[in-house]
């Protein structure tokens, strides 16, 4: 190699220079050590292989897939590969990091040698340079790189549609191609995997998709993990002991070597620690330990989180003392959805007696599904590698979405202490849609954040342009003079999201990614036509242009309309019905503006053009702590629904929850479900268009929903539920009110 120019990256960023960085080669993940040297090479057609006879099937495979085989005598470049040990790459021995999966990478002139710590580590190395090679020139370098969190990956753990066959295999090549070895299958929509049917085996067609992931795992370099649930339902005597380990000897007849056992979201029987320990050390002993080829046992808790943990229940405490401490266990962090730290890591390690594995819930947005979770990943400690047995990600079910948090996510568990959250973002955007890239960038940077919501989770959004229209907004509310730069900014931000729309509408790139989210493009346009008039409506103030003023302002109510038409039939089928976009700064925005112009204009010209919101025509209030957040979106046009929630509720006494229409509305009924009979403990009123309450009678239609009939005379203001007794222990299950008659 020639060390006369030498551009080094270590683990610390400092080391580079922004000169350094542009030579350094774009891998994701980043490896932990690159040295370039000065030598650039076409690159190469066909390589002369070395070493296949020694590697196994999946690196020969692989290998041979890179580029044809040549057995050209001359005008070749070599592709030598092998383990340590393998004759192949002797020479280079002393170079291969003595880290699991880790692998040493040198190219140069006419030769590449991959030699990896074990074969694992030499695929990471192929996988390298399978990035190296889509450039038209491979640099003269040396790699030495190895993973810093020892498991990394998915957890497919949410609520609602699980992804179908093909989007699973191909997003199992899609973790492997970045270095993520592990995926844990758990759909909470699989009835096979929990309640009902866990006991039983597979039918043979879901049977077929299981070995089908499998294979595509094994090959991709993933370890495929079979989750089972059986908490719900589970007795602890024998036969289910046997009907827990007889499921798993059937899913390792699939192919599965790799398995775990989730005990969350369960209550009663099913989450005691000591029946858990009990369980889950016989199938470690009976089973897992039985088989050469199987995996370390994987479980995840009733008490996932610290927020859950019951700090007199001991239920981590014997976890930690009696479960086998080669058993891992998975841990949420303080809250189901939250970031760590170290010091979080530390409460729970010293209580489960080994380092968790994380499960992380992000990008998971089944708890708002009307939000898109497009932002970078950030806020995780970049110290937690030695904490931590495992770290995997809870997607979306828009899968290829997904994918803009998992870049990240593959890169901050590889390599931790450099870890750039915009740079693996960015590089998202670039594999995604190369084309329309920064139209995606735009459109992920304003859908980040998931609104309210009980989990009190909240992101960064619109982070590029905030100051600037917090700045201008603030001012231009204290009718005070707004910088012309800054005015300049918000208009080409509003028509560049305007555009954003079309391109990203028309993109024909990546079918996946619009199939999954084109539906949030037409809100997109909404709002960013609505910004511009917004602004145009500014200009008419200041301008006290009282013609140019009624214009803009006829058109933005026009806009406010359509786009909550549109949001009120768009994506109705979930629990967060619509389509929220730009919802942390942008929206609120074009709102707030909207509504201080028009009243200044009022004041000025006597004048009484609407100042509300030409939608969100209702509105949440609850003194119940678990309530208040709760979001309520319009379903097909005329039930107004409050979110449902996952947890037990507790109702204080006296605690209330309010629905509130913005004007009086003719409505039918109201239909609850806190999932226990007879709630004789709660009162319904409804508000009159006078202002007075009546107290109103529930009557039971199926199961545990009842329904309160609402006058059908005369327009209600809001109707209002009370917990008129003690404390209660219930349920959320659904709460919508029906309009019209
Ligand atoms: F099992 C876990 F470790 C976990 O985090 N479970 C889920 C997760 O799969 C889900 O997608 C996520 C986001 O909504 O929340 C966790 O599940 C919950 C969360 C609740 F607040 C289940 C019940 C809850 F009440």
């Amino acid at each position: 190699m020639n060390h006369k120019k030498i551009i080094l990256f270590l683990s610390a960023s400092w080391l580079c220079g922004a000169m350094a960085w542009a030579q350094m080669p774009d891998l994701l993940p980043m490896p932990q050590q690159c040295i370039v040297g000065e030598g650039r090479y076409p690159a190469p057609a066909s390589f002369l292989y070395k070493g296949l006879n020694e590697t196994d099937s999946i690196n020969r495979k692989f290998a041979q897939s890179l580029l044809q085989g040549t057995d050209k005598a001359k005008d070749y470049w070599k592709l030598v590969i092998g383990e340590r040990g393998d004759r192949a790459v002797r020479k280079v021995r002393k170079r291969i990091p003595d880290v699991s999966e880790g692998y040493y990478l040198r190219i140069r002139e006419n030769e590449i040698i991959i030699a990896g710590n074990d074969e694992r580590g030499t695929l990471y190395g192929l996988q390298t340079l399978r990035q190296l090679l889509r450039s038209e020139e491979l640099p003269e370098l040396e790699i030495t790189d190895f993973p810093d969190v020892p498991l990394r990956g998915v957890v497919e753990g949410y609520y609602g549609t699980p992804m179908d066959q093909e989007t699973h295999l191909r997003m199992l090549q899609f973790y492997g191609a970045h270095k993520m070895n592990i995926y844990l299958y758990g759909p909470k929509d699989d009835p096979y995997h929990s309640s009902p049917y866990w006991r039983k085996p597979y039918p043979e067609e879901k049977a077929q998709e299981i070995r089908e992931m499998v294979q595509t795992s094994r090959e991709a370099g993933v370890d495929f993990v079979w989750a089972i649930h059986p908490g719900k339902d589970i007795r602890w005597n024998e036969a289910d002991r046997d009907s827990v380990r007889l499921k798993l000897e059937a899913m390792y007849d699939l192919g599965v070597r790799s398995f775990a056992v989730f005990f969350d979201d369960i209550s009663g029987e099913g989450a005691r620690a000591e029946k858990q320990v009990e369980l889950l050390n016989y199938l470690n002993r009976e089973f897992i330990h039985t088989k050469v080829d199987v995996k370390p046992l994987i479980m995840c808790p009733t008490e996932y989180n610290k927020e859950w943990s019951d700090p007199e229940g001991g239920y981590l405490e014997t976890l930690g003392e009696k479960l086998d401490a080669d058993i891992a266990i998975m841990w949420t962090g303080n809250s189901v959805i939250c970031t760590l730290q170290p010091a979080d890591l530390q409460w729970v390690n010293e209580r489960i007696r080994r380092k968790a594995f994380v499960w992380w819930n992000f990008p998971v947005n089944d708890y708002v599904m009307d939000h898109l979770l497009l932002g970078p990943v950030y806020g995780n400690s970049l110290q937690l590698a030695g904490q931590v047995s495992g770290f995997v990600s809870n997607p979306m079910e828009h899968a290829e979405a997904s994918k803009i948090a998992l870049y990240g996510i593959a890169d901050y568990t590889w390599n931790m202490t450099p870890y750039d959250s915009i740079r693996a973002w960015n590089y998202a955007f670039q594999e995604l849609m190369p084309k329309d890239k920064d139209a995606l960038r735009l459109f992920a940077e304003h859908n980040a954040d998931p609104g309210l919501n009980v989990h009190h989770f909240e992101r960064d959004e619109s982070v590029r342009v905030r100051p600037v229209f917090d700045r201008f907004l603030r001012l231009a509310l204290e009718n005070t003079v707004t910088s012309s730069a800054d005015y300049r900014c918000i208009r080409s931000e509003f028509q560049a999201i305007s555009d954003a729309a079309d391109i990203l509408q028309a993109n024909d790139e990546n079918p996946y990614l619009k199939k999954e989210i084109s539906p949030w493009y037409p809100a997109f346009k909404y709002l960013g036509e609505m910004g511009c008039e917004v602004m145009n409506l500014y200009d008419a103030w200041r301008a006290q242009n009282q013609e140019d003023f009624k214009k803009s302002h006829r058109h933005l109510r026009a806009l406010q309309y359509l786009s909550y038409q549109y949001d009120a039939k768009t994506n109705q089928e979930v629990n967060q019905p619509g389509v929220k976009v730009g919802g942390k700064v942008l929206r609120p925005f074009v709102d707030k503006l909207f509504i201080h112009l028009t009243e200044e204009f009022n004041y000025r010209f006597k004048d009484s053009l609407a100042t509300t919101l030409n939608y969100s025509p209702y509105r949440l209030e609850s003194d119940v702590a678990q309530l208040r957040n709760l979001s309520v979106s319009l379903r097909k046009g005329n039930q107004i629904t409050v979110s449902p929630l996952n947890e037990v509720l507790h109702w204080n006494a006296g605690g209330s929850l309010t629905l509130m229409l913005q004007e009086p509305m003719q409505a039918a009924y109201v239909r609850f479900d806190v999932g226990v009979d007879s709630p004789d403990w709660l009162v319904f009123e409804c508000q009159a268009e006078d202002g007075n309450w009546k107290t109103l009678e529930p009557r039971l239609v199926w199961s545990t929903i009842y329904q309160i009939d609402l006058p059908k005379e005369g327009k209600i203001r809001a109707i209002r539920a009370t917990n008129h007794a003690s404390e209660q222990s219930c349920y959320f299950k659904s709460f919508l009110l029906k309009l019209g008659d």
